[in-house]
């Protein structure tokens, strides 16, 4: 088994069941263990501002697929859910990010792990350190990264990781 982490967001529809709903299948995949989950967060559009505020997660994964069997089930429930994506860094129902495997350093055409751009995304960054502020990404743990981050807008909306049980 070995632990990865995966990013969830969304800011059409409502992005909070789709992240619920997305979860819950995950962690009834076969191969796969939703075992730790951050709180909710509302989010400001990161990279194209001029869209609806996100909701944000991570989630910690104990798993036996292999990355890419991994990245294909994120596709896969992405599908499933009917991703309405229109553009690169733009409106989505739901995007499922994997952020770690493990250790792994992977670079291919459909995956790079850790995934490029946590460094630096406060979206990313603080429900992952939620999760585990000692995560090594890129030769430093996740509190490192988010020290010179703007981390203001981001607020929890639920009190705890439970959220996705119950929507
Ligand atoms: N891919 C490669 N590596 C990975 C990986 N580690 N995890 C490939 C997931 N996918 C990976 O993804 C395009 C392709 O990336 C996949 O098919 C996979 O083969 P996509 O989700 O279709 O494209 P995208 O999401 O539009 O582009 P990109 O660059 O992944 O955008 P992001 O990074 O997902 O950013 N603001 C806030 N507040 N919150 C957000 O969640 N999200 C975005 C989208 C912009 N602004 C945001 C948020
Ligand atoms: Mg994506």
């Amino acid at each position: 088994m070995t632990r990865a982490f995966i990013g969830l967001g969304g800011n059409m529809g409502d992005p909070a069941a789709s992240m619920a709903q997305a979860l819950r299948l995950l962690d009834s995949s076969a191969g796969v263990r939703v075992s730790k989950v951050s709180r909710l967060y509302r989010t400001p559009p990161w990279g194209k501002l001029d869209q609806a505020e996100f909701r944000n997660a991570c989630a910690e994964l104990e798993t036996d697929l292999a990355p890419a069997a991994l990245l294909d089930l994120a596709l896969a429930l992405e599908q499933r859910l009917k991703r309405v994506r229109l553009e690169r860094w733009g409106p989505r129902t739901i995007d499922i990010d994997v952020l770690a495997y493990g250790e792994a350093r992977v670079e291919t055409d459909r995956l790079t792990l850790p995934h490029p751009r946590i460094r630096e995304r406060a979206f990313v960054l603080i429900p992952l350190a939620e999760l585990n502020p000692d995560l090594n990404i890129e030769g430093h743990p996740v509190r490192h990264w988010l020290k010179g981050l703007d981390a203001a807008c981001i607020e929890a909306v639920t009190a705890d990781g439970g959220w996705w049980t119950e929507v």
